[in-house]
């Protein structure tokens, strides 16, 4: 364990930390180990063929950690970063064939005419530095808040990319199909329109989305099973919602929703309404979900297609059960107080979380 790192970590692991936590849940007893600290509110985490991984941290800034936990300098050649209230540097993912081209897809505020807006940006990771860096989308019309970007990523297995957009705290632009933001979008790795995708040719609608009325996406997942894409959406007061995403499909904000307004105003009494989709699990209080990986390797063969969820609010790590397209049972694990803004399953199975906070860390889960 590097010991300079520990001083970052909240106290209830430091103190124990030489050994880890070791915390029993119903189907798995398993070790917290803090692997990485002394990350600023870190957001997103990709795991690198090789073993070590790429972390974001919102202020602006991408470090690669090394399998020791080592991190390194800010990376050169991220791309400038507009980091206010939730927005600045936000996800990342590997493209399915990094291993031959390199390339990393973050997901970033920028600031353009009209405001700022979620834009994502294909790199090339050449030793500890980018190169090359190519626009694939900067969400359209930009708004003048710090609020709602969504900003998670996830590759098809057709390798087609995905990603969710928030509604930008205006909620009226989550059912305008000539508006990017509440939208799941489509793209090719270089950018372009799949000409698959179901709002090609229509009239008045943005050719990028492949399914609206979305809230705030913060989790977005390519069940590795079957290949179904999952997203996970926060609601207002109440109303955090999973769902499974389909072609083309309305998924109701703001005209359905579980929640109703921070102060309790109500926004609609509709929970389903016709042609729009209802959510596969809604969590009335809010959890603040963040983050969404589904299980898979050999690490946990109990919780083996099990979906886990990191919670903000809740400040936990939430393991759903599902068989088929149902949810069918749900495990809150407490997380020693931290509000976890990432979860990411390595190959081998083994669990890595990020923790939100300015003293934000890596921890991984080992079977104990
Ligand atoms: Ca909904």
């Amino acid at each position: 364990m590097p010991k300079p790192l520990l001083l970052a970590l909240p106290l209830a692991l430091a103190v124990s930390a030489a050994s880890a936590e070791t915390v029993r849940s119903e189907r798995a007893t398993f070790r917290v180990t803090p692997v990485a600290g002394g990350l600023e509110n870190p957001w997103g985490l990709a795991i690198l063929p090789d073993g070590r991984m790429l972390v974001t941290e919102r202020p602006g800034r991408v470090r690669l950690v090394g399998a020791d936990g080592r991190l390194s300098d800010p990376l050169a050649g991220t791309p400038g970063t507009v980091a206010n209230r939730q927005g600045g540097m936000l996800d990342v993912v590997l493209h399915p064939r990094f291993a031959e081209n390199g390339f990393v897809y973050i997901c970033h505020v920028t600031e353009g005419q009209g405001g700022t807006s979620s834009t994502i940006t294909r790199l090339k990771l050449e030793g500890e530095r980018f190169s090359e860096p190519r626009t694939i989308l900067s969400v359209t019309p930009r708004v003048g808040n710090g609020l709602h970007f969504g900003c998670r990523m996830a590759f098809g297995q057709d390798g087609m990319l995905f990603a969710g957009f928030g509604d930008r705290f205006q909620m009226d632009r989550a059912q305008d199909l000539g508006d990017l933001n509440g939208k799941i979008i489509r793209l090719a790795d270089d950018g372009a329109v799949p000409q698959d995708n179901p709002f090609v040719g229509r009239q008045g609608a943005r050719p990028e989305i492949w399914s609206w009325g979305h809230r705030n996406i913060q989790g977005l997942l390519v069940d590795p099973a079957t290949g179904a894409l999952w997203a996970h959406e926060h609601g207002p007061q109440g109303g955090d919602e999973v769902n499974l995403i389909r072609r083309g499909a309305n998924y109701g904000w703001p005209r359905t929703t579980h929640g109703v307004n921070y102060g309790g105003a109500t926004i609609t009494d509709n929970r389903s309404l016709p042609g729009m989709e209802d959510a596969l699990k809604v969590w009335v209080p809010s959890i603040a979900p963040s983050g969404f990986a589904a299980v898979a390797g050999d690490a946990f063969p109990a919780w083996r297609g099990n979906l886990l969820v990191g919670a903000l609010r809740d400040r936990s790590l939430v393991r759903l059960t599902r068989e088929g397209d149902r949810i069918t049972g749900e495990e809150r694990i407490s997380m020693f107080g931290e509000r976890i803004r990432e979860v990411r399953v390595a190959p081998d199975g083994r669990v890595y979380l990020l923790t939100d906070s300015r003293e934000g860390a890596i921890w991984r889960l080992d079977p104990a």
